[in-house]
C-alpha cells in the first residue's frame, strides 16, 4: 500500500480507465520516467511522486531576500493502475483501489480523448463509466457497513444515530447514481470520514486530448475540468526550458499544463498559499481558505499558534514592489493584524509570539 510522504502536502490521486494517459500525465507532472502501458499489454502498478508547486510570487519573493533556503508548496500524486472487471477478483481490486486512494483528498479523473491502437475516442462513455465504478464501489462500503449495523441492533446494541442516518442518506444518492460530493453534508461529515468514499473526494477530470484532436465536448458533474494533450507535455516536460518554448509555440498548447493542473487541485480542494520571507528562508504554505491568522500561524509550528500575537501582513505583489518590509513599513503598507484576521491567497506572513 502506497504511504504519502511528508506532511501538510495536497495529495491527489490520478485515476482513469486502462490507457487513458494516467502514467504518461503523472510523468509529466513528476518528470518521472514511469513505464507506460502499451497497447495490450497494460502495466500495472502505482506510482508515486512528490512535485514542487511552481509558483511565480514564490519566485520573485525569492529574488527579493536571496535566502539561503527557497521552499516552495508541495503535491503528492498517486498513479493507481487498478483495471475493472465483472470477474470474482473485483472485490480485491476494488479494496485495492480504496486503499491505495485512501489519503488521497482529491481526485484526477484522467479521459481519453485520443486514437488508442486504433481505438476511437469515446470521453464521455468512459467518463461516467468509471464514475459509476467509483459510485457502485462506495455503494458496497455503505451496504456492508449498514449490514453489519442492522445486525448489531438485531443482537439489541444501538447503531450510532448519527452515522446510521447519513449511511442511509449515502445509499439513497449512490442507489440513484449521484456521486457524494453532491452534497457536502455527507461528502465532509466527521462521522464518515473513515469509510474514504471515492466519490466524497473533489474531482478536476483532465480530458487527455491527442496531438491533434480538437476538444470534444463533455458534460462533468461538480467537478472541474482541464484539458491537455498528455503525451505533448510529457515530450514537452523533458525538454530544456529555452527549446520547451519553441516546441510550444509549434503545437500552440496551452500554457504549462502542469501549472493549470496543480491550479485546478488548489481550486477544488478551497486551498490558497500564504508566504513567509526573510534572509533565511522564502517559503510557500499551503491552508484552507478561510483559516484564521492564528490557524495560519499553527501551520507553521505550533510554538506560534499557541504564543501568538498579531501578524503582519502585506500582499506579496507590494513587498516585491516597495522592495523591503522598512519600505513597506513607512507605507503603511504593512499592516497589523490580530488572530481573527483570514489570511488571504498571496498574503506575506510576519507571526509575532511569544514561547
Ligand atoms: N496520442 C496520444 N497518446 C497518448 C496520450 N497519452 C497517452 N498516450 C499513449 O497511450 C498509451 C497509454 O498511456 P499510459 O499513460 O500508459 O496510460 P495509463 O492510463 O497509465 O494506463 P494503465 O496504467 O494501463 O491504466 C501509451 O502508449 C501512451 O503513449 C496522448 O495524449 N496522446
Ligand atoms: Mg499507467
Amino acid at each position: 500500500m502506497p504511504i504519502f510522504l511528508g506532511l501538510g502536502a495536497m495529495k491527489i490521486g490520478i485515476i482513469g480507465l486502462p490507457g487513458s494517459g494516467k502514467t504518461t500525465i503523472f510523468n509529466a507532472l513528476t518528470g518521472r520516467g514511469a513505464e507506460l502501458s502499451r497497447a495490450g499489454a497494460w502495466h500495472r502498478g502505482t506510482n508515486l511522486a512528490v512535485v514542487q508547486v511552481p509558483d511565480a510570487r514564490l519566485s520573485a519573493l525569492a529574488r527579493l531576500f536571496n535566502p539561503s533556503k527557497i521552499t516552495p508548496a508541495t503535491v503528492e500524486f498517486v498513479d493507481v493502475a487498478v483495471e475493472f472487471s465483472e470477474d470474482k477478483a473485483r472485490d480485491g481490486r476494488l479494496e485495492e483501489l480504496i486503499a491505495a486512494l485512501r489519503p488521497a483528498q482529491a481526485l484526477f479523473h484522467v479521459v481519453r480523448a485520443f486514437d488508442l491502437a486504433g481505438l476511437p475516442p469515446q470521453p464521455q462513455a468512459d467518463l461516467d463509466r468509471l464514475e459509476s465504478e467509483l459510485v457502485i464501489t462506495d455503494l458496497i462500503s455503505v451496504e456492508r457497513r449498514l449490514e453489519r449495523l442492522e445486525k448489531d441492533a438485531k443482537r439489541g446494541k444501538r447503531p450510532p444515530a448519527r452515522e446510521y442516518e447519513l449511511l442511509l442518506k449515502a445509499r439513497e444518492m449512490l442507489e440513484a447514481g449521484r456521486p457524494l460530493r453532491l452534497d457536502r453534508e455527507i461528502s465532509e461529515a466527521p462521522e464518515l470520514k473513515g469509510f474514504a468514499f471515492l466519490t466524497a473526494k473533489p474531482v478536476v477530470v483532465v480530458l487527455n486530448l491527442g496531438d491533434e484532436a480538437e476538444a470534444p465536448s463533455l458534460k462533468v458533474e461538480a467537478a472541474a475540468l482541464v484539458v491537455i494533450r498528455g503525451a505533448l507535455e510529457l515530450e514537452v516536460s523533458q525538454l530544456p526550458s529555452e527549446e520547451a518554448e519553441v516546441f510550444r509555440k509549434e503545437y500552440g498548447l496551452y500554457e504549462s499544463a502542469v501549472d493549470h493542473l496543480i491550479q485546478a487541485g488548489y481550486r477544488v480542494l478551497d486551498l490558497i498559499s500564504f508566504f513567509t520571507a526573510g534572509e533565511k528562508e522564502v517559503r510557500a504554505w499551503t491552508i484552507r481558505a478561510g483559516t484564521t491568522a492564528v490557524k495560519a500561524a499553527g501551520a507553521v509550528h505550533s510554538d506560534m499558534e499557541r504564543g501568538f500575537i498579531r501578524a503582519e501582513v502585506i500582499f506579496w505583489e507590494d513587498l516585491v514592489r516597495l522592495g523591503s518590509y522598512q519600505a513597506a513599513r513607512e507605507e503603511g503598507l504593512l499592516r497589523l493584524e490580530g488572530r481573527d484576521y483570514i489570511v488571504q491567497d498571496g498574503d506575506v506572513v510576519i507571526f509575532r509570539f511569544k514561547v
